[in-house]
């Protein structure tokens, strides 16, 4: 009887107009040491349904960390878990002995201190285990979380920058849940999580607003777009800001990237838009298409529901326009590189000339 009920839920959580979720927001943390506990948990993803998961001082995913260019940051992990783990700070400009790869192992019951000067450019970034062989697994079960740099450059830029008004953390997830309320462990999911919730909507004022947005998948990437053919304006990508804002109506997300983009939602209050992932667009080469040689899920090559965007008042000092300029970012001169490379390919008898200056 369980198993027809969970199924029974599911399916109708997957098909029906159920009612919407708010989406979560992670805490966001700002401390001179962060700790970060990795632990067994239960989590309901859908009302009445037990799914087992792992997570990092949450049942599932993690606080967000906000770390300051030049600042010294301090993250002590502490693994509860009945394995081991580590974790890695992924897009962090970090020495080779903090970077928490599967070489870093934190055994049960164990705790490990990472401390690193915070060299990276104002933006989004993430962290999650990186164990030999177990990194798929234990990220799918649920630890991962944002990391957010924030700079000078970046503050003095009219952008949307309050946490959870008008700068939100999005990470999409799918899922594929089994008869008993577990994840499966597949590459592909039938289920979209965001931020850890099903069917999410999110609450956004009616100016200009700012998404994280970061492909925390296994496998799958993302077409994203507007259901109302309005344009995003892209103003970050894994190594920070660009130097000045791109429209555009789709942007690929493959896994583990990320991008920050505006919507200018002014003068929509009352409105409602999707960001959805048009699935159905991507190449049969692209993992989430409609390929045949992917496991089968619901959502390879469709068009499905991301985010539902409700557009609310907007708040008392909002952001109205998207800046025409970013960041002026200095590109290196030829003569200001280390190590000139030139290759000189000549063909016939299977041998090249290779001249290194
Ligand atoms: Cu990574």
């Amino acid at each position: 009887m369980r198993f027809i009920t969970v199924a029974i839920v599911l399916a109708s959580a997957l098909t029906a107009k159920a009612q919407l979720n708010a989406l979560a927001i992670p805490p966001a943390l700002e401390l001179d040491t962060f700790n970060l506990v990795t632990d067994e948990h239960v989590h309901q993803f859908y009302p009445g349904i037990n799914t087992s998961t792992y997570g990092a001082s949450a049942e599932y995913l993690g606080p967000t960390l906000i770390l300051h260019r030049g600042d010294t940051a301090r993250i002590r992990v502490i693994n509860q878990l009945a394995e081991m783990t580590s974790m890695h700070w992924h897009g962090m400009h970090v020495p080779g002995e903090m970077d928490g790869g599967p070489q870093r192992i934190i055994e049960p019951g164990e705790s490990w201190m990472a401390e690193f000067e915070v060299k990276n450019p104002a933006g989004t970034y993430w962290y999650h285990p990186h164990p030999h062989e177990l990194t798929a697994e234990q990220a799918n079960f649920g630890i991962a979380g944002f990391i957010i740099v924030k700079d000078e450059d970046e503050e003095q830029l009219a952008l949307p920058r309050t946490y959870g008004v008008d700068d939100f953390p999005v990470v999409i997830q799918d899922r594929k849940f089994l008869a008993n309320g577990d994840f499966a462990f597949y590459p592909f999911g039938d289920s979209v999580l965001v931020n850890g919730t099903s069917r999410a909507y999110l609450e956004c004022p009616a100016q200009v607003v700012r998404l994280r947005l970061l492909n925390g998948s296994n496998a799958r990437i993302y077409a994203l777009g507007l259901d109302n053919v309005q344009s995003m304006h892209v103003i970050a990508g894994d190594a920070g800001l660009i130097p000045s804002p791109t429209a555009t109506d789709r942007l690929w997300l493959s896994n583990g990237e990320r991008a920050e983009v505006l919507l200018d939602l002014t003068g929509m209050e009352g409105d409602s838009l999707l960001l959805m992932s048009y699935g159905n667009e991507l190449p049969n080469t692209v993992p989430g298409s409609g390929n045949m040689l992917w496991e089968s899920s619901l959502l390879n090559g469709v068009a499905f529901q991301v985010l539902r965007i409700r557009v609310t008042a907007p708040t008392s000092n909002p952001i109205i326009e998207i800046p025409s300029a970013l960041l002026t970012v200095p590109m290196p001169t030829e003569a200001e590189s280390i190590h000139t490379h030139q290759d000189d390919y000549r063909h016939g008898h299977g041998g090249y000339g290779h001249v290194h200056d």
